[in-house]
């Protein structure tokens, strides 16, 4: 057979969850959960995209590997290094309307959940009404927007312009994250056009960081 490592990106990329918990199981006797999600899983998720974007894989088949992939987040997840003592600060996190990924927002709440933070996790497909009442209701200290789309990208320039009318721009600072996303988007446009602090976190750990360098 395969070695283990090709042997579980397969599992991903052929949504296989039989013997997945055993595979993962084994994998952790040699590096760490974070380790196996970022170099091994995330890269079968990558070729999935692949094979979708160029039509080589029909959406069931996406959606059953989407599947396979938070089976085995939900099995590593326990396993993690943790410090969730909470009390460093509080993130409501959303995906944005019209959209339904949620694999990576979920990755950014583990890793915030993991360092320290309370995060508030409101779900998909989120109107920016849903996220600013949350984000009062709980008292929070940042909002966290992730969309895949390209579509998203727009619903959170939306968003951002949206706060600023109603005065909360500078009431919480905003972090953005998703595939669809770029630096320079965020950064110069976005930037331009917000009137608090916009950021762009390429992964779930810049995502951590920017919330280090926010809350301190
Ligand atoms: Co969809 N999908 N999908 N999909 N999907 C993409 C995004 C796409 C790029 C695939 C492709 O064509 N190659 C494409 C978008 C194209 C575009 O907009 N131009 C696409 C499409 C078209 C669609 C549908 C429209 C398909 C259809 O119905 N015809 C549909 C949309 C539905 C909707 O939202 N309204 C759809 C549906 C689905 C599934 C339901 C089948 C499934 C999602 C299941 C789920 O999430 N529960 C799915 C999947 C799995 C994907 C791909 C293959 C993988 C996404 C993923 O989970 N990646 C994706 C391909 C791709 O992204 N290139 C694709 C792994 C995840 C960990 O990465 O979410 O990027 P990501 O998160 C990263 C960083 O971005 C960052 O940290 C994470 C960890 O490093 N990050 C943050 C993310 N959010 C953050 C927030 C932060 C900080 C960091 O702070 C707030």
């Amino acid at each position: 057979g395969l070695p283990l490592a090709e042997r579980l990106e397969r599992r991903i990329v052929d949504g296989e969850r039989n013997g997945l918990e055993a595979d993962l199981d084994e994998a952790m006797t040699e590096r760490s959960p974070l380790d196996i999600i970022n170099d091994t899983l995330l890269s079968g998720m990558k070729t999935v995209g692949e094979l979708f974007g160029s039509g080589q894989m029909q959406l069931p088949f996406v959606l059953q590997s989407a599947e396979v992939m938070k089976t085995a987040v939900a099995h590593l997840e326990p396993h993690m290094d943790k410090d969730d003592s909470g009390g460093k600060g509080r993130i409501v996190l959303a995906t944005v309307k019209g959209d339904v990924h949620d694999i990576g927002k979920n990755l950014v709440d583990i890793i915030l959940t993991n360092n320290g933070y309370d995060v508030v996790n409101i779900g998909i497909k989120q109107p920016i009404n849903a996220i600013l009442d949350a984000a009062g209701e709980h008292d929070a200290d940042v909002i966290g927007m992730s969309g895949l789309l390209v579509k998203s990208t727009v619903i959170m320039k939306e968003n951002l312009e949206e706060m600023n009318s109603r005065g909360v721009a500078q009431t919480w600072p905003v972090v953005l994250g998703g595939a669809a996303l770029n630096r320079a988007y965020v950064e110069d446009d976005l930037a331009d056009i917000f009137e608090g602090e916009v950021s762009y976190a390429r992964d779930a750990f810049e995502g951590l960081r920017l919330m280090d360098s926010i809350m301190t």
